[in-house]
């Protein structure tokens, strides 16, 4: 498959996703929207990947939504296009995704930003949400991914005003991984991304489904659905080769079995 506006880079179990439309700061048209979608459900089904890394450019991992989209776009267009079924595909998404944020993630690039699942962010990376200066507002999560990650107050403050947040606020929110120097983001996000690919694949699989499903449920449910899982890898080949590994002093090979 090749893609017009995305690039796609692989370095031995990690796949490095690449927005690259920079000349108008990587907007998410609904063309890109196809491909990162499409390239993320790829991967996803590929058993020499363990571990996806999303990035953009230097200047903006993305800008937002493509505003030139959204000039003519009716509501009854908005809906037909079923452009939000794109956003909940990602969701979908088994393997870890880390984004790697380098200048702007604004708007629905925030919004993708934090539908992945860490972000590591260089010093000069800017968070925001500045829909309300278009007359809109967020509608691909933020008002909900940014009020459970950073708090209701300051969520409000974001959203209502449009500012931009530094990277290093950011992280004080507790909206991002690490604030790493801008030249080194990328590596940064490759090298947690090997950390996890060298881990057992269910493992992983499951404990990234666990921790999603503490957003949408009671603790209690949220518990039990935890323990089940913790059970199910009881029947997993990695989980005696890890549990064996450790006894006999030396490193596990998980198989992803
Ligand atoms: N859409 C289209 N083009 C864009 C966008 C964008 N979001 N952002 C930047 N560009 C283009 C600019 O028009 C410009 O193009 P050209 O060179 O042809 O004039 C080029 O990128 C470079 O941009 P600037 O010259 O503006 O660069 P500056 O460094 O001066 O400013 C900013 C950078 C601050 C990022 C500025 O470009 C900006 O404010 N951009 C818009 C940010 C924004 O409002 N984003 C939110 C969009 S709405 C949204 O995301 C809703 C998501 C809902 C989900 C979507 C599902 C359908």
């Amino acid at each position: 498959m090749t893609y017009a506006n995305i690039l796609i880079e692989h370095d031995d179990a990690i796949a490095v996703v690449i927005l690259n439309r920079p000349k108008v700061l990587n907007a998410l048209n609904r063309a890109t929207m196809d491909e990162v979608v499409t390239a993320l459900e790829a991967l996803d089904h590929d058993d020499a990947v363990r571990c996806i890394v999303l990035t953009g450019s230097e200047r903006a991992f993305a800008a937002g939504a493509d505003i030139n989209e959204f000039a003519a776009a009716t509501p009854v267009e908005m809906l037909a296009g079923y452009r939000f079924q794109q956003w909940e595909r990602i969701r979908q998404i088994a393997k870890p995704v880390i984004a790697a944020v380098r200048g702007f993630a604004l708007g629905g690039g925030c919004e993708l930003a934090m539908l992945c699942d860490m972000i590591v962010a260089g010093e000069g990376a800017r968070f925001g949400q500045p829909e309300i200066n278009l007359g809109l507002m967020p509608g691909a999560g933020g008002t909900q991914r940014l009020t459970r990650a950073v708090g209701k107050a300051r969520a409000m403050e974001i959203i209502l005003t449009g500012r931009q947040v530094t990277a290093a606020e950011a992280y004080a929110m507790g909206l991002i991984t690490r604030v790493v120097p801008d030249e080194v983001v990328v590596e940064t996000a490759k090298d947690i991304a090997r950390q996890i690919a060298a881990k057992a694949p269910v493992a992983v699989r499951l404990a990234k489904d666990a921790v999603l499903a503490a957003f949408d449920t009671t603790l209690e449910v949220g518990l039990d659905y935890e323990r089940k899982l913790f059970y199910l890898l009881f029947a997993t080949e990695d989980r005696q080769e890890g549990v064996r590994a450790f006894l006999e002093k030396r490193p596990a090979a998980f198989r992803g079995r």
